[in-house]
């Protein structure tokens, strides 16, 4: 195993323009999961480091000092992080990996989509984007898009730095001030992102980070009156408590939660893509991503060859550090969820699932100290196993079987979630036809995982409310507003003199 050592390093919050400490000192570890050792101390943040930052933010929005730049300026600062992050892109790569355990190659990918991102936000906000409407003369009505105000934005650890920018940079774009918390598991990248906005001028108060525990800071935020909005990305249970929260001040929330999705693949797929993209779709990320493909629903024609050759190419998969040479699965995040994916191993098995590839911690070659798990899948399934209704967050398959494309739409169907899916089929319009019955926000056809800024990305049923990204994704962070403008100045006489 190749040994990273690095000096830990020492976080701070940025509130109101200054790198503060928590206000009781206190700190807490973060690790990285390859080795278990501590790689940063992180400032362990409080209630009141939180009304702080939301007073900052807050008093930035209601002065304008962000909202009222002209859009082409504000273009200008988004173009000017995407250049920060490009410059800093090796650096912000390896502190990724070091801290979320996701291969190099990995990182490097989301650093440069994190740049891409900024500077499609930078392009949207100088476009037209107000409406006019035909009304009853002499009135005119036109709609204009405004900032929300106050945005608290939660994200998780599976993309750090990724899914801090898919709400900073739409956030920001559209003139609203926020309030970020990163995942207490990885707040390193977006401190460097926040170092990055301190670095371009971004004036005080407009972006303000406050580390911490959820159901203290991230309930903080929740909950003030000053908060205009929330926008979270994380576990579905994690999202209802906020949604609940959130009513008592009628935000506007939008949540990106859970899912469970399903990858189907028929006999007429080309059969050596179909088995690539299925491995792709749930190990890439070891298999804590959102839209992770965990459900493979494959047609009964094909299903011992698929299963073969699946789990053939499953043993071959490099599982190490994400900085060692070669390495194609990194481990799991922390020790906690380690411990929940091991857990749900063993409810499959005494489920009655079969494991027919890994299915147990890896600890030799001196990783006995990281959270490394094999490449997993289960056969012999049924549905209501609580390995197929409930997300794993790891690198665990079950793989299924149907016989006709009705059942593969009901078992596709047939979970609380709908973030994701695919269909493998080289038939065009069955594969639409199969697409179009699915009851999931983000789909492919003959693919497996690809993602766009410029497209929406976000799920029906349990998997969340709202889009992130694209257009869609933009107008989260917008208020309407109606403008009704009399043409003609008169009195309207409803009343007699
Ligand atoms: O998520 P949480 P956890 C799923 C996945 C995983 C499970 C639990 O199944 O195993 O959720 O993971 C903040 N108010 N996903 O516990 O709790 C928390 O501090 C406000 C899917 O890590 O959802 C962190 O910043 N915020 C998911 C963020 O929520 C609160 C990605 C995510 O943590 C809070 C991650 C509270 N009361 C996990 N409690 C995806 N959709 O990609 C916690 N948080």
């Amino acid at each position: 195993m190749v040994k990273v050592k690095v000096d830990t390093l020492e976080l701070n919050m940025y509130i109101d323009g200054q790198w503060t400490k928590s206000s009781n000192g206190g700190m807490r570890s973060v690790i990285n999961p390859a080795t278990g050792e501590e790689i940063a101390q992180a400032p362990e943040g409080t209630v009141e480091d939180a009304k702080k930052a939301i007073q900052a933010a807050r008093e930035a929005f209601d002065t304008g000092v962000w909202s009222e730049v002209p859009a082409i300026e504000r273009a200008a600062f988004l173009l000017k992080v995407a250049d920060k992050i490009d410059e800093r892109a090796e650096e912000l790569a390896r502190l990724e990996t070091i801290d979320n355990g996701k291969p190099l190659r990995e990182a490097e990918g989301d650093i440069a989509d994190a740049a891409a991102c900024f500077r499609y936000y930078a392009g949207i906000v100088t476009k037209p984007d107000g409406e006019t409407y035909h009304v009853t003369d002499p009135m005119q009505a036109m709609v204009v898009r405004e900032p929300v105000g106050v945005c608290g934005l939660i994200v998780p650890w599976n993309f750090p730095l990724l899914m801090s920018v898919w709400k900073l940079a739409p956030a920001l774009a559209a003139g609203n001030t926020v309030v970020f918390k990163p995942s207490e598991v990885t707040p390193i990248t977006p401190t460097k992102l926040f170092e990055i906005f301190e670095e371009v001028g971004l004036p005080k108060g407009v972006a303000n980070m406050v580390m911490g525990a959820g159901d203290v800071v991230g309930d903080a935020i929740t909950e003030s009156p000053d908060v205009d909005m929330i926008s979270f990305t994380g576990g579905t249970k994690t999202g209802k408590h906020i949604m609940k929260k959130a009513a008592d001040t009628m935000k506007k929330v939008s949540l990106e939660l859970g899912g469970k999705s399903p990858n189907i693949i028929f006999a007429d797929a080309d059969f050596e893509v179909a088995v690539d993209f299925a491995l792709f779709g749930i190990y890439c990320g070891s298999g804590q991503v959102c839209s992770a493909g965990s459900r493979i629903l494959v047609e009964e024609s094909i299903y011992d060859r698929f299963v073969d050759r699946f789990v053939e190419r499953a043993k071959q998969i490099k599982v190490g550090a994400g900085l060692a040479e070669g390495t194609e699965m990194g481990p799991l995040v922390s020790q906690q969820h380690l411990e929940k994916v091991l857990s749900y191993i063993e409810i499959g098995k005494e489920e009655g699932a079969r494991v027919i590839c890994g299915g147990n911690r890896i600890t030799a070659n001196g990783y006995d100290k990281g959270y490394f798990v094999e490449p997993t899948a289960f056969v012999d399934v049924n549905q209501n196993m609580r390995i197929v209704q409930e997300e794993i967050f790891g690198p665990v398959a079950v793989i299924q079987k149907f016989s006709t494309e009705e059942e593969a739409i009901q078992l596709a169907n047939g979970t609380k979630y709908g973030l994701a899916g695919a269909v493998f089929s080289n038939d065009g319009a069955k594969a639409l036809r199969i697409i179009k019955k699915l009851r999931s926000g983000i789909t492919w056809i003959n693919s497996y995982h690809p993602t766009y800024n410029e497209a929406p990305w976000g799920g029906y049923k349990e998997s969340g409310i709202g889009r992130s990204l694209g257009t869609h994704g933009f107008d989260e962070f917008q208020e309407i507003k109606q403008i009704n403008i009399n043409l003609q100045v008169e009195p309207v006489q409803w009343f007699e003199k």
